[in-house]
């Protein structure tokens, strides 16, 4: 072992000693023979040829290519090559197990200028023919999102995106209608958006994604963020209805929208207004969008108290559409990560505040951690808050279960011998499939699949390639592929769990 892996090596062992608390050791327990599992990407973190056969500029394009750099001097033109390596990618899906891939389009692919009117690339359909054709080929199901954050630059040119209701619904409409006539024969599960809080928050209110609206850049802190949260709404309402109408009928697939989201505790479980402040965080991140798409009704009451005239508000059009559609969405796809604790604050809030005053941290009012930290500080082994929110949404929403997305990057895991040996990794999956276990056959939920995040690493975002989320190992520079060991562990695992659970 090299000195540096030493190093990490013993960082990672004291991490892991507080692992050792009697609730985190892997129960192994089962799960049902029908789950199904696999891993997830998106196609600005994978695919690579930015600029390949015809394939139009996104926002992220443009945001990666900022100076000075706001994603740490790194962008994803190559990335990890997805787009030329895909038929390795898949074989290798097949050799551990996978039942399923959970990939994204990019819209600027298929529609390199993004709009209604705007010319279809066909080498850009071709290549998702290609992947989705390959996958199936390998016995591997494809769930296909249609949006995961990289609008094409030229709608934002044009009118700012998703700060403009009518316009990027009109043409969202037309990418989703493309995509379910020429992919929707062999793809069965579809989503429109990934975690639409996401969009809204962190690409219109702090900035951290593109397109980085925040306050420094003078942009309205204050309302944007519902704006584009309403527009998220309404389009993934409209995509619903169309694809109820036009192509279920025909191609008999599932949609739904993923939304992610913390559990929360109270930072002080003593107190009535943490212990409210837990709640009401939660409905400010996913009841936000959950009650308008899966309940046909208004935002939650607790919004529209605190955020006032600062929310748009639904027509009765509107709520029509949200009431007729909300059915059709198959499953809650839930992205989840990690859980904090919620405190209420009596001090005056910020004039953009988003939260309705509530701050959160990963640490109690005892001064107790919620869990072992991973290298991104926020993620931490949390598996009872977890099945806390397969709880929480199931109670909420009534609607099966998939977990789209999964996972944790190691701490020292910029070591490929720490990497390849991810002990850390392997025991926060394995407590949180534990956890899902406990939800199916102890709380009665229904959770159908799980994807892990992610398949490889890839390009984390505004933290360029430093996080590493991957099962596999990818090496930036040779873009050689090498599973971890949480990539034998969840082949192995899934086959011992689910056997024998008729
Ligand atoms: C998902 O986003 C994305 O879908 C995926 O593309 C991404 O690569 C993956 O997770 C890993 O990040 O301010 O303390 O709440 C998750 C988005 C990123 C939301 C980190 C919360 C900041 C932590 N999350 N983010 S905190």
């Amino acid at each position: 072992m090299s000195e540096e892996a030493n190093m990490w090596a013993q960082a990672e062992q004291t991490v892991f000693s507080q692992l050792t608390g009697s609730d985190l050791l892997v129960e192994n327990l089962k799960l049902p023979a029908d789950f199904i599992w696999g891993a997830a990407t998106s196609a600005y973190q994978v695919e690579g040829g930015a600029t390949q056969d015809g394939k139009g500029r996104s926002i992220w394009d443009t945001y990666t290519h900022l100076e000075p750099s706001r994603t740490n001097g790194e962008n994803a033109d190559v990335t990890c090559d997805h787009y030329n390596r895909f038929e390795e990618d898949v074989k290798l899906m097949k050799s551990l197990g996978m039942d399923t891939y959970r990939l994204s389009i990019a819209w600027a692919r298929v529609i390199p200028l993004g709009g209604r009117h705007d010319p279809i690339n066909e080498a850009g359909i071709t290549f998702y023919i290609r992947l989705i054709d390959t996958l199936l080929a390998h016995g591997i199901t494809p769930s296909v999102t249609l949006y995961h954050w990289d609008v094409p630059q030229a709608l934002y040119d044009r009118y700012k995106a998703f700060l403009n209701t009518d316009e990027f619904r009109a043409d969202f409409e037309r990418y989703a209608r493309l995509c379910f006539t020429r992919f929707g024969d062999r793809v069965k599960s579809w989503v429109t958006f990934n975690e639409p809080y996401i969009i809204s928050i962190f690409g219109h209110l702090n900035g951290s994604l593109a397109p980085g609206h925040c306050l420094q850049a003078e942009t309205d802190t204050k309302t944007e963020p519902w704006r584009v949260g309403h527009t998220i709404i309404l389009s993934h309402a409209s995509v619903v209805r169309i694809y109820a109408e036009e192509f279920q009928p025909s191609q008999n697939g599932r949609i739904s929208i993923v939304l992610n989201g913390h559990f929360y505790e109270p930072h002080d479980a003593t107190k009535q207004a943490d212990i409210d402040a837990a709640q009401i965080r939660l409905e400010f991140y996913v009841g936000w969008f959950g009650d308008p798409i899966f309940l046909g009704r208004d935002y939650p009451a607790s919004m529209k108290e605190y955020l006032g005239h600062r929310l748009p508000r639904f027509t009765p059009d509107d709520l029509e559409l949200l009431k007729a559609t909300c059915s059709v969405n198959a499953f809650y796809g839930m992205n989840h990560y990690s859980t904090k604790f919620a405190r209420q604050l009596t001090t005056p809030a910020a004039e953009d505040d988003w939260t309705r005053n509530i701050e959160e941290s990963s640490v109690n009012s005892k001064g107790e951690e919620i869990g072992p930290a991973s290298s991104m500080p926020w993620l931490r082994i949390a598996p009872s808050g977890f099945r806390k929110l397969l709880n929480w949404a199931w109670d909420r929403y009534q609607l099966p279960i998939m977990v789209t997305e999964n996972g944790c990057p190691c701490p020292g895991e910029a070591d490929l011998e720490v990497a390849i040996n991810d002990q850390f990794r392997q025991r926060y999956l394995g407590l949180y499939l534990d956890s899902i276990s406990k939800a199916i056959y102890e709380d009665g939920i229904k959770v159908q699949g799980y994807y892990a995040w992610s398949l490889m690493d890839n390009f984390e975002w505004s933290s360029g390639y430093g996080p590493r989320y991957g099962i596999v190992h990818v090496d930036f520079e040779t873009l050689k592929r090498t599973p971890k060991g949480s990539a034998y562990y969840l082949q192995q695992t899934f086959q011992e769990r689910r056997k024998d659970q008729a």
